[in-house]
């Protein structure tokens, strides 16, 4: 044991009437919603980057968290292994997620860095053997390293894509051995900085063949979890090539890796490429590829992705209503990909800003769950497309009729459509009803 969290208690579910800021009001681990317990839907997961890797700088001001493991050595990894693991047991969160770059210092040559992951790795199968918490993903880190800066698997230099493929590989091995349920790939540096020096087909072929060799190796040692892309537009490129969950099937599907390939969305993320939240996991479930999701928000008015704790209830709500809708989260969960304020520099702090991500999300699951409940949501949409039930309409949809036949039937059926409201007023209002 660290002395780290200086005697802070396990965070336990004390009902709404709680004061307590170290308490969860609303997130009740074993509370049936819907036919199953709430920790079996939300699945949290802690991100080892913002917790215990970022140090708090800006652009314009370096670190301002003063953390006992900040050192480049193994020494210094393993105290923040320590640590990390007494947070999941403070927060009894039972999944997190990590880089490689997060816990461990790089090695001069790829085979150091190899046997430093294992090493640390060795330590995380221990304690997730005392401790019951699990992996919900693994992923590399292709993005921080000098090497990486024109692109990881989109690079113009093939060794960087090989150097890319070994990291995956390392990677890929050491979630399969510690029972991740997922493998996730992030592309930061897949896009480009100009078009002017960017040949696009090219690097798109690359990446294409990256994810193949991925989804191979995958099958190769057997490894069952669900392999997922993060969709971004930007940030840290200037455009990145997973740009949304629309752009990235159409990747999936040039590369035959539509069957595959699932999507880890990020509420952020999101918010940058245009959209909202809801309408990324919409997108992904209407066409079966909605995996798993990062969890935070945005500041609203500064345009970049601050990774927020998520606090907006109604929003989370929405969220979980598209994935109760879509038959859960399957092998995903909800990783708070989020971090502190560089303020926000104690301890205690660490285990508040989970709190807040975890009551939010547990009230909004809640929210979606009495929506879907209620039902009045449900009979509008089924309502407002009803008219397609017809013999007719679903012929038209069944690709029956050709475009002649339905011209000719809207003349001799002198067919003029009367407008109807789309009643989005009364819906926002029937949503603020459960939330
Ligand atoms: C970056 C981001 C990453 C991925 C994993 O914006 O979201 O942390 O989640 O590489
Ligand atoms: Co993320």
């Amino acid at each position: 044991m660290s002395d780290f969290f200086k005697g802070l208690e396990k965070v336990k579910y004390e009902g709404p009437g709680s004061t307590s800021p170290f308490a969860f009001r609303h997130y009740n681990p074993d509370e049936m919603v819907m036919g199953k317990r709430m920790e079996d839907h939300l699945r949290f997961a802690v991100a080892y980057w913002h917790s215990f890797a970022w140090e708090g700088g800006d652009p314009f001001g370096g670190r301002t968290f003063d953390r006992p493991w900040y050192g480049d050595d193994m020494e210094h990894a393993r105290l923040k292994a320590e640590v990390a693991f007494e947070l999941f047991g403070l927060l009894g969160t039972p999944y997190f997620c990590f880089h490689d770059a997060d816990v461990r210092p790089e090695g001069s040559t790829y085979a150091e860095s190899t046997k430093r992951l294992n090493e640390i790795a060795d330590i995380f199968e221990k304690k997730m053997s005392e401790t019951g918490v699990k992996l919900l993903w693994g992923t590399a880190n292709l993005f921080s390293n000098r090497r990486y800066m024109a692109g990881a698997s989109t690079n113009p230099d093939p060794d960087v894509f090989a150097y890319s493929a070994a990291t995956i590989k390392a990677n890929m091995d050491v979630t399969h051995r510690l029972g991740g349920e997922n493998y996730v790939l992030w592309g930061g540096r897949e896009g480009y900085e100009t078009l002017l020096n960017t040949n696009m087909g090219q690097e798109f072929d690359q990446m294409g063949r990256m994810l193949n060799l991925v989804v191979e190796y995958k099958h190769k040692i057997g490894f069952k979890g669900t392999i997922l892309v993060e969709p971004k537009p930007q940030e840290p490129s200037k455009h990145q090539y997973d740009f949304d969950a629309a752009t990235c099937f159409a990747f999936l599907q040039k590369y035959g890796l539509e069957n595959e390939v699932k999507l880890n969305i990020e509420v952020g993320h999101a918010f940058l490429a245009g959209h909202t939240f809801e309408h990324e996991l919409a997108y992904a479930a209407s066409q079966g590829i909605l995996g798993s999701i990062d969890m935070n928000r945005n500041d609203l008015q500064s345009g970049w992705d601050t990774d927020h704790f998520p606090n907006m209830v109604p929003e989370v709500a929405l969220a979980y209503y598209h994935i109760l809708k879509n038959g859960g989260l399957h092998t995903g969960g909800t990783n708070f990909d989020a971090k502190l304020r560089r303020q926000s520099i104690d301890p205690e702090d660490l285990v508040l800003g989970h709190i807040l991500g975890i009551e939010t999300c547990a009230r909004g699951l809640k929210a979606a769950a009495a929506l879907i409940e209620d039902g009045t949501y449900d009979q509008f949409l089924a309502d407002r497309y009803a008219d397609w039930n017809s013999a007719e309409a679903q012929a038209m949809l069944k690709g029956e009729r050709s475009l002649d036949e339905i011209a000719a039937r809207v003349e001799r059926d002198h067919i003029e459509p009367e407008p109807r409201s789309g009643k989005q007023e009364y819906l926002e209002n029937l949503i603020n009803r459960f939330c």
